[in-house]
């Protein structure tokens, strides 16, 4: 019988500090990941994380957060990030990881420089930007989240801040904060 998801409050990821988080990297020669407790949206902090691309092609980091299992079917989520790095960032990327790893879904934004409030409608392939999910992956037993960005070109330096990810009820007005 498969895992159910339990009876729990709002998905709120906080990212204050680096707890809990994994550094994911690929094509890079360095990537890391610091809480910043200054420049921030929400809580004691944001998280940071700066990397430089490979000399060979264009590179990507980010970080990864385990959650407890959850169902995010229909849910509508909203994040705040900043692209310290505007010039050399390609795009900003958020996906959600089933319990046998699959991708259930993912979006990417561009042109993110300042604080920005970005919505996911969970689910909704017609609305707000690049959508893409892999095949049986089940957006009902969500056990991780992946936030990363990419470089535009090779050996680019790109730091990008990324905070407070949680379930919104009213996307329209969440967005004009
Ligand atoms: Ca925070």
């Amino acid at each position: 019988m498969a895992l159910q998801a339990g009876e729990m409050g709002p998905l709120a990821v906080s990212l204050d500090t680096t707890n809990h988080l994994s550094v994911v990297n690929y094509q890079t020669i360095e990537a890391g990941v610091k809480a910043n407790p200054v420049d921030k949206k929400e809580g004691q902090g944001a998280v940071q994380v700066d990397f430089t691309a490979a000399a060979q092609q264009a590179g990507s980091a980010g970080v990864e957060i385990e959650i407890p299992l959850r169902n995010l079917k229909g849910k509508t989520l909203a994040f705040w990030v900043k692209n310290l790095t505007p010039e050399s960032c390609g795009s900003l990327f958020v996906a959600f990881f089933d319990q046998a790893g699959r991708r259930a879904e993912m979006r990417a934004w561009h042109g993110a420089r300042d604080w920005m409030r970005l919505v996911i409608p969970v689910g909704n392939k017609g609305l707000w930007h690049h959508f893409e999910a892999e095949a049986e992956a089940d957006i009902t037993q969500i056990v991780k989240i992946r936030f990363y960005a990419n470089s535009r070109e090779p050996s680019q330096t790109v730091s990008v801040l990324w905070d407070d990810l949680k379930e919104v009820t009213d996307p329209t007005i969440e967005m004009l904060q």
